[in-house]
């Protein structure tokens, strides 16, 4: 049976049998503890130097741990420069706020070349090879021209722009042509296949063959590459018991108690430009104008830890928001009554499930994003026979699956005003239909059929 040998950036800590983080490295793990295998990635630990052998090897069952470490310059160039500070805004089409540096753009090919030298030993004839992201685009090119030929793909957990956007980043060609390289090419949406096919239709003389019905596939630079969409899931029953767990629930008590009957509207996202918090302060502003009876009734948390702190745009957007959460509290707050709390910090997993739970609205409003777990976390956490209501982006991949969910345009400052007092008002019958319909496309597309319908296409 051939094994799984799974490449994302960074290899998630696992502690007894479990990954720390959730979502993306939960889904991994099913998987490579089914089918036994390999998962390789990046340590989180800067080196003197950078290393083309794995500096950790580690065996948690059937599954091997392979890591490397990474030089300061490697990290600068890769991760904090080209991955996060080019590469990520343009894949969310935030333009204006990414820099491009040919320099950090060849710190990305050799961390990738890096990758492939490290990894390629360890690879057996029979695997399939399945990495993840952004940060690995040219990781199939470095593997074949190591004469890898195992079949290899990739799965895109953010958004692929329209051509005319991904072609501000100046290495755009240059990256299209290494992911010719990969077998099989997975996007959350159909939006991100098609910005994906179009580029290389248009602009690489490419051609799409076989027949829509059984997946887009190209030809292109002498390939067949086939494309797919995987609209990643989260475990819904899971999400629910650990919602209604009563050892998890003492920051959901404390919260209620706090609350003292007011209604909630929480959010949840990590600190970044592309999950649109400014944008939402906003519109939670605009609410509190527009609906005078709301003031004093009604709390919006917002947890939001910061993330790639050491880049610049996102000290900028920390630094923002504190002024925006200090203002809206200072023009609304009464002695008794806070309006917007910001919690510049994590919770675990196991808190934060009975939080959605006890939230009368999930308020997901990003710019743009891949997919969105926080929103089907969300939902998967409410009761079903006394749902919250999910206010969603139309930007946010989880809209293309939970349009059961109140859609929104982040940019619309009013529209969200007015779907917050609309969600917050919603009679018990309206809220369980959209729960229920949401419940049953969620249960479809759930983490196992990501995973499960990733692997056997790569398979076949
Ligand atoms: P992220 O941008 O990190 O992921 P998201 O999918 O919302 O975004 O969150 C991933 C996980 O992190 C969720 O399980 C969530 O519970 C957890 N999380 C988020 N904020 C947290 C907080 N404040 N405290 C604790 N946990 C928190 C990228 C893409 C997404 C895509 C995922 C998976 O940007 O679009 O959905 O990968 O493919």
């Amino acid at each position: 049976m051939s094994r799984l040998v799974v490449v994302s950036n960074r290899v998630a800590p696992i502690q007894e049998g479990q990954p720390t983080t959730g979502g993306l490295a939960a889904g991994v793990l099913d998987a490579l503890k089914k089918k036994g295998g390999v998962w390789f990635g990046w340590s989180g630990d800067i080196a003197a130097t950078s290393s083309n052998k794995p500096t950790a090897r580690q065996k948690v069952g059937p599954i091997t741990l392979y890591t490397v470490d990474l030089s300061r310059r490697d990290y600068d160039e890769f991760y904090r420069g080209f991955a996060n500070d080019t590469l990520w805004p343009a894949l969310h089409y935030q333009i204006g706020l990414g820099r491009f540096d040919w320099n950090e753009f060849a710190g990305y090919r050799r961390v990738n070349e890096l990758f492939a030298r490290a990894l390629a030993p360890v690879i057996e004839p029979d695997d399939i090879v399945w990495a993840h992201d952004y940060h690995l685009l040219c990781l199939a090119e470095s593997l074949r021209e190591l004469g890898v030929h195992n079949r290899i793909g990739i799965f895109l957990h953010t958004p692929f722009p329209a051509p005319p956007v991904f072609m501000t980043v100046p290495a755009h060609a240059e990256l299209i042509k290494a992911m010719c390289q990969y077998d099989l090419v997975g996007f959350q949406t159909e939006t991100d296949r098609a910005g994906f096919a179009d580029y290389v239709v248009r602009h690489c003389d490419g051609e799409l063959i076989g027949h829509p019905r059984d997946g887009l596939t190209l030809r292109a630079y002498g390939r067949v590459i086939k494309t797919g969409v995987y609209p990643i899931g989260v475990h819904v029953d899971e999400v629910r018991g650990q919602a209604k767990a009563q050892a998890n629930r003492r920051h959901a008590d404390r919260l209620m108690a706090s609350l003292r009957h007011r209604q909630l509207i929480m959010s949840v996202d990590r600190l970044d430009y592309s999950k649109g918090l400014k944008q939402r302060f906003g519109a939670f502003e605009r609410f509190l104008e527009d609906c005078p009876a709301a003031r004093g009734g009604v709390t919006f948390l917002q947890i939001a830890p910061p993330s790639r702190s050491d880049i610049q745009t996102y000290r900028e957007i920390r630094h923002e928001l504190e002024g925006e959460a200090g203002r809206i509290n200072g023009r609304f707050a009464e002695i008794d009554w806070m309006p917007l709390r910001y919690l510049n910090r994590s919770f675990p997993r196991s808190a934060l499930m009975p939080l959605y739970a006890v939230a009368d609205v999930g308020l997901v409003t990003p710019l743009r994003d891949g997919m969105n777990l926080v929103a089907k976390e969300y939902v998967a956490a409410q009761d079903p026979a006394d749902p919250g209501v999910l206010v969603l982006s139309q930007f946010a991949g989880a809209a293309f699956e939970l349009d059961a969910a109140l859609i929104i345009n982040p940019y619309d400052m009013v529209g969200v005003a007015m779907a917050l007092d609309r969600g917050l008002s919603m009679r018990l019958e309206e809220r369980q239909e959209r729960h229920a319909s949401m419940m049953q496309v969620m249960r479809r597309n759930s983490l196992d059929a990501w995973r499960d319908r990733f692997t056997a296409d790569l398979t076949g």
